[in-house]
């Protein structure tokens, strides 16, 4: 531990910058850890900015933040239909199709909000896992800014269009890996998950996930149903929210479209952090 800073309370060590002596403490324990504990330290990434996700999403917590790290790395190794090739390639139709978008603007606590569109999705052209691709995809990207590692992420489904095809995509290994990365297997603080349009027989699915769900997450679930203009609002300031949501903001179209044009050129990163490409 430098001698130079007071240390500030734990939770306060994220609103310190990536050079700060303190958080350079912290991030090297980390990796010695890694080090220590892991069976192919040399396959891991040990980088400053890849560490210190981990440890933001913790508050600093030297423990909790391992054990994220730990899970992070077991949950990409054990779906590899998922995560083992990042790149876009696979999944361009859903990108092109407008599946989703990033807000432009962060959301009054400083959160990324990312907007889906179930029904851009065609069950029968794209799997569950390469739409869960898609999710992770975008989560590399975001989890790299530091104010989103700082203020996490909120998401909004439009399960307009939601079908019993797409429910059979949900199997019970499919429902384990949504709660995984929705509780302790990804390095994002999940602030918010909000459902609009969800027809009645979105229930069955969600009682399927639902068991595998801390308390903490299941608490920051709100189904808005169709007439959510009003609820969403109380989230999400107009003024961020896409025209098509009752917005102000530009459209989805835009944002998908942009956002596309985003993990296109982000390709050789994605390929980087790709398992086995
Ligand atoms: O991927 O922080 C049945 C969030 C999400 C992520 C990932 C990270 C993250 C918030 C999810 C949310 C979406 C990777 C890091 C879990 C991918 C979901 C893929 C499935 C196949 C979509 C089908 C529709 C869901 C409906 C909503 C379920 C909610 C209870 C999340």
């Amino acid at each position: 531990m430098s001698q130079e800073e007071p240390r500030p309370a734990q939770g306060n060590l994220n609103e310190l910058p990536d050079d700060s002596p303190l958080v350079r403490d912290a991030v090297a324990a980390l990796r010695r850890r890694a080090q220590a504990e892991s069976q192919q330290p040399a396959q891991l990434d040990l980088s400053h900015a890849h560490l210190v996700r981990f440890l933001r999403a913790r508050d600093f917590d030297d423990d909790l933040a391992w054990k994220l790290f730990k899970n992070y790395h077991k949950w990409r190794a054990e779906c590899p239909e998922i995560s083992a090739d990042l790149r876009p390639y696979s999944v361009l139709s859903l990108l092109h199709a407008g599946y989703h978008g990033v807000l432009k603007e962060r959301d009054p606590t400083g959160s990324k909000v990312i907007v889906y569109r179930i029904a851009r999705w065609d069950p029968k052209t794209f799997t569950a896992f390469d739409v869960f691709r898609v999710s992770l995809i975008t989560s590399e990207l975001i989890v790299r800014e530091i104010d989103t590692q700082r203020n996490g992420v909120k998401v909004i489904f439009d399960l307009q269009g939601w079908r019993i095809a797409h429910a059979f995509q949900i199997s019970p290994t499919v429902a384990k890996r949504v709660a995984a990365v929705l509780t302790d297997s990804f390095p994002l603080k999940v602030r918010g998950i909000h459902l609009i349009n969800e027809p009645l027989f979105f229930r069955p699915v969600f009682t399927l996930i639902k068991p595998f769900l801390s308390e903490k997450i299941k608490a920051r679930i709100h189904m808005h149903g169709d007439s959510y203009a009003q609820s969403l609002q109380q989230h999400f300031p107009a003024n961020i929210l896409p025209e098509e949501y009752c917005g102000e903001a530009v459209s989805m179209e835009e944002l998908s479209k942009e956002w596309t044009e985003y993990i296109m050129e982000s390709a050789s990163y994605l390929r980087s952090i790709s398992l086995l490409v």
